[in-house]
């Protein structure tokens, strides 16, 4: 008999390592979906789901957690290779996280064509995804709605440029052009997730990846809501190349948290930069020797990339503000010291 769940489920040697080195205790599985306190686990392809209860411990659909021996609870979470974390309403209180989702393969950034490119979100989405651990794609769809061939081409070299090395891919919800590169994302236990504003595409991609209509576009169709579904739970499911698609009521970009090390990989090229500013606090607004105000002065770097990372250290440094608050407040939860600190003077 072998304990060792399967890879097709998402099982990496690196979970492998972590529940060896806590004594390969319990029969891991993971998490499919997430009701009100119960998980739906599943420990292998070919058995059923369990249902298990969610009690003081934090689980996030696509969690590989440990079952309780009588198969009641939730017992333990493995280490999450990535995760989306939320930043919970403000409601009078603090800013607190939660995890949406864990162990994310691939994060599609999903930008409409039908719309002028945006460095700027993209900047952001970038961030939150290098944040998760995630590794980021840029998908632009609705290619079906672009005649002119340069106009693609445009928009891709306009997002590749604040991209770096991230894939941008053009594709069709509604053709299905350009859909065999997303599929090779999905590849057997892989897991995916989109993200993107309400109405670039995402729905119809899920559909188009899935194979059939149970998703879940917002087209009301003939004046009937046969067209409208609405996903109560988030789930991870099952795609017809193997792989494991995220599907939640929405995951927004403004609603995740910022955690440091996201913005450095995304703003890599900034960061350089003021390796070589004469001052070590340099805060790159009139310092001599600054390398980031030469290098925009040279025509090297835009003047609003600056302004995006500043912009983003900001709302990062209110965020770490607010959860040492939580800290000073009695919350045991280990506060993230941002490489960014002190680079802004
Ligand atoms: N022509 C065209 N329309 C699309 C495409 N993808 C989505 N749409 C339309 O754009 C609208 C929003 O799509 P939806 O998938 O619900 O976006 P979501 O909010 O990101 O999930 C709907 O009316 C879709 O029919 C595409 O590739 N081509
Ligand atoms: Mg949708
Ligand atoms: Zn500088």
């Amino acid at each position: 008999m072998t304990d060792s769940p399967e890879a097709a489920l998402g099982w990496t040697p690196e979970l492998d390592a972590i529940w060896s080195a806590g004594g390969r205790i319990g029969r891991p599985g993971r998490v499919m979906r997430l009701d009100r306190g119960w998980s739906t686990v599943r420990q292998s392809i070919a058995a059923e789901p369990l249902r298990v209860r969610n009690i003081g411990i934090d689980v996030a659909v696509g969690d590989w957690v440990i079952p309780s021996a009588d198969g009641e609870k939730v017992e333990s979470v493995i280490d999450r290779q990535s995760a989306f974390v939320r930043r919970a309403s403000h409601e009078g209180a603090r800013a607190e996280a939660h995890t949406l989702a864990a162990n994310i393969d691939v994060v599609f950034l999903v930008h409409g064509l039908n719309s002028p490119p945006n460095q700027r979100r993209l900047e952001r989405e970038l961030v939150l995804a290098f944040d998760s651990g995630a590794q980021p794609v840029v998908v632009l769809s609705k290619l079906d709605l672009v005649d002119d061939p340069a106009v693609v081409a445009n928009s891709v070299a306009t997002l590749e440029a604040v991209a770096f090395g991230v894939p941008v891919h053009a594709v069709s919800g509604v053709t299905h052009e350009g859909l065999e590169t997303l599929r090779d994302y999905a590849s057997v236990g892989r897991t995916i997730a989109l993200l993107g504003a309400s109405g670039v595409g995402k729905s119809t991609i899920i559909n188009a990846l899935v194979g059939d209509a149970v998703q879940r576009t917002n087209d009301v169709r003939m004046g009937d809501q046969r067209g409208r579904h609405t996903t109560t739970a988030a789930e991870l499911v099952s795609l017809p190349t193997g792989g494991w698609l995220l599907d939640t009521p929405g995951v927004r970009a403004v609603s995740l948290w910022l955690s440091g090390q996201g913005i450095e990989r995304a703003f890599a090229d900034v960061f350089d930069l003021m390796d070589h500013c004469r001052f070590r606090n340099c805060k790159h607004e009139d310092e001599p020797g600054c390398a980031v105000l030469a290098a925009i002065a040279a025509g090297d770097l835009a003047a609003v990339r600056l302004h995006s990372l500043k912009r983003l250290v900001a709302e990062e440094a209110a965020l770490e503000e607010e959860q040492r608050a939580h800290v000073r407040a009695g919350d045991r939860r280990g506060v993230h010291r941002p490489r960014t600190e002190g680079r802004f003077g």
